[in-house]
């Protein structure tokens, strides 16, 4: 524990820090930009406020030439980098996180694999985490720990400073007993996350699931959301298990969407496209869950089926590069590419390419305003904790045009009632939910773009970091408030 009065009062563990490495000065020592993503935006001027320190790895093996192993102030925030050799890059993030939890907690879409190596990688890396938060944090501080990369974190850290408030956060499902009950380390997973106050999930379905898992595995009784097991002091404490749907920055998007260039790039993107009758728009990692192959299959249907004319639409599917040096995503990408390259083969022409293919990550900008270009936005993923994508196509249609077809396997599918929710497995009820999007009219799609925006702008990021903060520990959610409103 730190010396008296020092230490951090707020800490956030995340696999990830909160900035990424970009290159190096002119003397030789690491630059930094903050991370893109919802997570950094909404913990900002927590940690701004407060004396915050955020944990997480940097991003390459600590055994590279240009490790940052010594922590560093950015931005306001402390930083403190965790090390990770190669060896625990491969076992812990590709191997356990990637290769088991991830399609474990999404309905075993892939098969996971059990290694017992990549399950010790996982547990010593959770280890150095919670060793490196329980360095920084102040006495009574408290520490948020984010994902599934992290479960044994809040019981490791409440083992070495019970002085803590401990809260986490899962941004992937949390799955039915059914399916969790494969994990040969089930018990361990389960007491891991027992070591927190306070655990945030996606939908309150990923709560009952846990609460169930708890049930079933360590005969824990669940009332009123939470458990109740057994403290350091011989007493008993409380965890409590609840949803707290993420969101985005809305005004921030919304404020992007807005300018004058992002707008002049919307009409500049839609030229070079030809100036199509519709836009369909699908924006997802590239990534087993997103359903990407269902929805190219759904859409060179119709073309086939003459229902949607290859000359009118265009389908611009970004693809962001993601975890390369899994076996799973190199098949994904090469199914994906295949299959894009058949619906152009039987349905392009000329210098017409009826699905625009884009294995690229873009800015903010060029984000909001493929948002503005799209008529229709398809999001089908097969399981997905929430998906952002969906609520910042909402944010950018400030002028309450375009449909979003949305799949009912997303947490957003709860929020958000007046989109096209679709079963994505279901290629004919997709299809019908693709030809209502193309041919709604504007009051349609003003209505319901309407009710749409209401929800995401009333729910947004800061309220979401605000309202689990003040359920945590309500002397730091209050001041989160202050911040955000
Ligand atoms: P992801 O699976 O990464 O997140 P999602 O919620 O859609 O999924 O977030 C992706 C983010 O990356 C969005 O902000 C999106 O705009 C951005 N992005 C995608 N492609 C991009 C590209 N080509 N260029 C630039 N930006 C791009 C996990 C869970 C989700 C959950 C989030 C947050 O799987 O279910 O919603 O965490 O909790």
């Amino acid at each position: 524990m730190p010396a008296e009065g020092e230490g951090y009062d707020v800490v956030v563990v995340a696999n990830r820090l909160a900035v990424d490495r970009d290159g190096t000065d002119k003397d030789g020592h690491p630059r930094w930009k903050r991370s893109p993503g919802g997570l950094v935006t909404a913990l900002e001027p927590v940690m701004q406020s407060q004396e915050g320190a955020w944990v997480g790895w940097p991003g390459s093996p600590g055994d590279a030439e240009d490790a940052v192993s010594e922590p560093f102030d950015w931005g306001g925030m402390h930083l403190v980098p965790v090390s990770l050799s190669a060896e625990e890059v491969q076992g812990f993030y590709e191997g356990f996180s990637n290769g088991t939890l991830w399609p474990l907690y999404h309905d075993v879409i892939v098969a996971p694999e059990y290694h017992r190596q990549w399950w010790e990688d996982y547990v010593a890396v959770n280890e150095r985490f919670a060793a490196a938060a329980a360095e920084v944090a102040a006495e009574g501080a408290v520490v948020w720990v984010q994902d599934y990369q992290l479960q044994l974190v809040p019981a490791m850290l409440r083992a070495a400073r019970p002085d803590l408030s401990i809260g986490f956060f899962n941004h992937i499902p949390f799955p039915p007993y059914e399916i969790f009950a494969q994990l040969p380390w089930r018990r361990q997973v389960l007491e891991g996350l027992l070591g927190a106050d306070l655990l945030g999930f996606q939908r309150p379905g990923d709560a009952q699931n846990f609460l169930r898992a708890c049930r079933r595995s360590l005969q824990l009784v669940p009332r009123q959301q939470a458990v109740e097991v057994p403290a350091a002091d011989g007493g008993r404490r409380r965890v409590t298990a609840r949803a707290f749907p993420i969101s985005i920055d809305a005004a921030a998007m919304d404020e992007l969407a807005r300018s004058p260039e992002v707008r002049e790039r919307a009409r500049q993107i839609r030229a070079d496209l030809g100036d199509p009758d519709t836009v369909v728009l699908g924006v997802d990692r590239l990534d087993y869950t997103k359903g990407i192959g269902h929805r190219i299959k759904a859409f060179a249907e119709l073309l086939d089926d003459g229902l949607l004319r290859a000359d009118e639409t265009i389908l611009v599917q970004v693809a962001t590069p993601s975890r390369e040096r899994v076996e799973q995503y190199r098949l994904l990408r090469e199914d994906i590419e295949l299959q894009v390259g058949r619906v152009n083969g039987a349905h392009g022409t000329l210098g017409h390419q009826v699905v625009q293919y884009l294995h690229h990550s873009y800015g903010r900008e060029e984000m909001a305003a493929l948002f503005q270009v799209a008529d229709v936005m398809l999001v089908t993923s097969l399981r997905d904790g929430m998906n952002l994508v969906a609520k910042e196509y909402v944010a950018a249609r400030h002028d309450e045009r375009g449909a979003l077809v949305l799949s009912e396997f997303t947490g957003a599918a709860d929020e958000l009632g007046q989109a096209l929710h679709v079963n994505p497995h279901d290629i004919d009820g997709l299809k019908s939910a693709v030809v209502q999007a193309v041919v709604m009219g504007p009051r349609e799609q003003r209505r319901r773009m309407r009710s749409l925006r209401r929800r995401v702008f009333e729910h947004d990021v800061q309220r979401w970091a605000r309202d689990f903060l003040a359920a945590l520990r309500p002397d730091v959610g209050a001041d989160v408030g202050a911040e955000a409103v």
